[in-house]
């Protein structure tokens, strides 16, 4: 765990509570720096343009007022994007490693529900049309299949601080937006697609769930609760799950 950048921190930033926190800090403000730097510039031109125009009586040569910037922008664009997208691709596209903790994510209106594979650490097959909250399937869970029958479901997502998680995440209904600030985590879910995201959490805390796409009237009520817990703490809540299982699933 890396603390914020003091500069970041002036500015209201939630806490870095993730192992891939601070790269993604340092790239937002390198941003910052970048864009207050070609704001000041434009400005500077400005003026100057503006008065030497008014002195000289001759335009600047089309080669350094349009083509050098043009170029130099591009640059600075191109890079920070490859930059960006480097970061996002380690988190997003580079597969988790085998032993991260593999945790399924259903977003629906409105409401999250996070399902572990249980004793056996493989997901049970889930079927939209057995999706149902009130009879207690809010994840479609299919009963004939029987990797499904130790699969707990939570409203709370557990996770244990400084061990990789592997997300999956999918949606039932609409697009929503799978959000925690102080873990820097934010992706879609697309019904029709699973997708995944992997983090390592290194703060033990309680942490806000968000949904970020507006998926319709309750999307304001669409919240959840993400609580890290010390390794050892988090075995133990597991085990204490798996015993429960299945008279205690939710579902
Ligand atoms: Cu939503």
């Amino acid at each position: 765990m890396q603390a914020i950048p003091p500069a970041l921190r002036f500015w209201h930033m939630p806490v870095d509570g993730s192992w891939s926190g601070h790269a993604l800090d340092s790239h937002l403000l390198l941003n910052l720096w970048i864009a207050l730097g070609l704001f000041t510039l434009a400005n500077i031109l400005l003026v100057v343009g503006v008065v030497s125009r008014r002195r000289a009586h001759r335009p600047l040569h089309k080669l350094t007022l349009e083509y050098l910037p043009l170029t130099a922008f591009a640059a600075v664009f191109l890079f920070l994007g490859a930059r960006a997208n480097s970061l996002w691709a380690t988190q997003r596209y580079t597969g988790a490693a085998p032993d991260a903790l593999q945790v399924e994510i259903t977003g629906l209106q409105f409401a999250w529900y996070f399902r572990y594979p249980g004793a056996d650490a493989t997901f049970g097959r889930t079927r939209n049309e057995l999706v149902s909250a009130a009879e207690g399937n809010p994840v479609g869970l299919d009963p004939t299949d029987p990797h499904g029958t130790d699969d707990i479901v939570r409203s709370q997502l557990v996770l244990p601080a400084d061990r990789e998680v592997d997300l999956t995440l999918r949606a039932v209904d609409v697009i929503h937006g799978f959000a925690i600030p102080e873990m820097r985590l934010k992706q879609n879910a697309v019904p029709g697609l699973t997708q995944h995201i992997h983090f390592t959490p290194t703060r033990p805390g309680d942490y806000a769930i968000l949904c970020t796409q507006v998926c319709g009237l309750g999307h304001y009520r669409m919240q959840a609760m993400l609580r890290v817990l010390p390794a050892a703490q988090f075995d133990q809540w597991l085990r204490q799950q798996e015993q429960a299982q299945p008279q205690g699933n939710q579902r």
